[in-house]
């Protein structure tokens, strides 16, 4: 007797949470409030439980992949101006980040709104049947369809069709979550206590009293959404998106933990290797899986290959050299047998990243899948477990945390390419002064011997032959030495002891000529995103 009595307690409980009854009659101002604080508290409660699947399992909320979605249309001009106005491309990413968040709490209030005037009064199970169709399904397919390219990420690096199925859940979570904080905490608020007759609700200070505690519970929920945002901050790629290598400490090969790093994520992927695949499919014969033992299975080769960012400027870091060991791309393509079609090929990493680049450029010998940077394996934010290496082209061809390797037709675009970069993604010969510092200055009796200057000189993949220094605008150019000669996939570094006539503001500029040739120049054919051309330039004071 006593159990049933219980057990019926603990279903009317569950009914009582699943289905409400309660009716009130209250003041359209009240009401407003009080749909608002609702909607606001389950936006919240939503927020939290996608930043704890971002967090905990690596799944892809639209905290993180609206920003990708988004960001393709924004072409690279007004994209520069943007990321110049809000202070750099990490300060973009917190901002979009932010205003995600508002505006998913935004939008729950006025889903509370909604809620409170539309859906509240209706009578079982009319109700369920609306906010289950309005707060759950609807955002779902419309996500669906809004995020439908971008589905496929995962930061712990599960192939396409899992992430994608994972990322589904995440999102049929987090509805959920709103949809049943949203109905619950409405209820608890307008609800009569047993004694109160309905008609008390709006004058008796039950509902103002839970208003204030709900406010407060929101509070609590906000306090730990902010404690997992400064977890997710700690792990974030703030701290070293844009890491530069220049200066007096560049050396022949970058050490693997001063190698410049540009990514378009916020937290980047710690790929589990046992999750790990890489596929091949799009127009092949045989879809092919490896898992990463198969593929370090297969015969590799060593390579030295310089990297370089489409967006460095003429005297920036954004470049550097590794001895990259991986499998030649080409082997796998030719296991899965491209059919005639396939003209390019397009690369995909577990954070929906892409690129291309033509089949022809995929079958080159020195394009690589390499797992191991420098005799180490693949460092988590140089693309572990594995990237590819594509000499020739801009640093974003080089896909990091490569998952899918895709056959296409001449229409496939990158994510870079689909902004509007381009068209041109060969790198162009450029040389880069990194001693003295611009502006440096120096007394002649210091010097006796002259100024020693020093830098790189970089090629792509067509070598670098020459490297000159002109101190009269470009009128007379001296040869410097090649110290670090590298290869024809890799920088140069040269020196040179410059002798100035007299003390003044001196400017030098350096040149590098490639491998057939072909001397340095501002190529303004280009256009003003397929990279910068042109000459670095310093300027030096010398006092007597
Ligand atoms: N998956 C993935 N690959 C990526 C990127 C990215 O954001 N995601 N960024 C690209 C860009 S723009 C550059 S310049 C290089 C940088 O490689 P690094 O960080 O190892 O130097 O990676 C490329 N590969
Ligand atoms: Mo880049």
């Amino acid at each position: 007797m006593v159990k049933d009595g219980r057990a019926m307690g603990i279903k009317k409980f569950l009914a009582s949470l699943l289905f409400m009854e309660s009716q009130t009659q209250i003041s359209g101002g009240k009401k407003l409030g009080l749909g608002l604080l609702a909607g606001a508290f389950a936006g919240l409660v939503m927020t939290l439980v996608m930043l704890l699947l971002w967090w905990l399992f690596g799944v892809a909320t639209p905290l993180a992949i609206l920003g990708d979605r988004l960001s393709v249309f924004i072409p690279p001009g007004p994209f520069l101006a943007l990321m110049g106005r809000v202070g750099g491309y990490n300060h973009m990413k917190q901002l979009g980040v932010g205003s995600i968040i508002l505006g998913q709490i935004g939008v729950g209030a006025i889903g509370g709104i909604l809620y409170a005037f539309a859906l509240a009064p209706l009578r079982q199970p009319k109700r369920t049947l609306f906010t289950v169709a309005i707060f759950i399904l609807l955002p779902l397919v419309a996500c669906a369809i809004l995020l439908g390219p971008v589905l496929a990420t995962s930061y712990w690096g599960y192939p396409a069709r899992p992430a994608t199925a994972l990322t589904f859940a995440g999102f049929i979570l987090a509805f959920v979550a709103f949809e049943r904080s949203l109905v619950l905490s409405h209820r608890w608020m307008v609800q009569p206590r047993p004694a109160d007759s309905p008609n008390e609700i709006e004058y008796s200070p039950t509902v103002g009293r839970r208003a204030i505690i709900l406010g407060g519970l929101g509070l609590l929920v906000a306090g730990g959404a902010a404690g997992i945002i400064r977890r997710l901050f700690q792990v974030a790629t703030f701290s070293y998106d844009g890491t530069q290598y220049k200066g007096a400490e560049v050396q022949g090969i970058t050490p693997n933990d001063k190698f410049y790093c540009v990514t378009k994520n916020v937290v980047d992927p710690r790929v589990d290797e046992s999750l790990w695949r890489l596929e091949i499919t799009g127009l092949v014969k045989q879809r092919q899986t490896y898992r990463i033992d198969r593929l370090k299975s297969l015969p590799s080769v060593s390579q030295e290959t310089t990297l370089m960012c489409i967006s460095n400027g003429l005297g920036a870091g954004l470049m550097s050299n590794a001895v990259w060991r991986g499998v030649p791309l080409r082997e796998l393509l030719h296991a899965a047998s491209p059919l005639p079609g396939a003209t390019k090929v397009r690369l995909h990493g577990v954070d929906n990243y892409a690129d291309t680049f033509p089949l022809e450029k995929a079958l080159d010998p020195a394009t690589l899948v390499a797992y191991e940077m420098n005799g180490e394996r693949l460092p988590h934010r140089h693309g572990f477990p594995a990237r590819v290496v594509v000499p020739g082209y801009f640093g974003e061809k080089n896909v990091k945390w490569l998952t899918r390797i895709e056959l296409t037709g001449p229409e496939a675009e990158g994510f870079y390419e689909k902004q509007g970069w381009g068209p041109n993604f060969m790198i162009p010969t450029r040389a880069r002064i990194d001693q003295p510092d611009d502006f440096a200055w120096f007394s002649l009796t210091n010097i006796p011997d002259g100024v020693p200057l020093k830098g790189v000189a970089f090629a792509g993949d067509r070598g670098v032959s020459r490297v000159e220094v002109s101190a009269d605008d470009g009128k007379n150019w001296q040869e410097a030495k090649i110290d670090y000669p590298g290869t024809k996939l890799t920088w140069v570094i040269w020196s040179f002891v410059w002798k100035p006539h007299g003390p003044g503001e001196h400017k030098l500029i350096v040149r590098a000529t490639d491998g057939a040739g072909a001397v340095q120049r501002e190529e303004k054919e280009r256009g003003q995103f397929s990279g910068t051309t042109g000459f670095h330039q310093i300027t030096v004071y010398l006092s007597a």
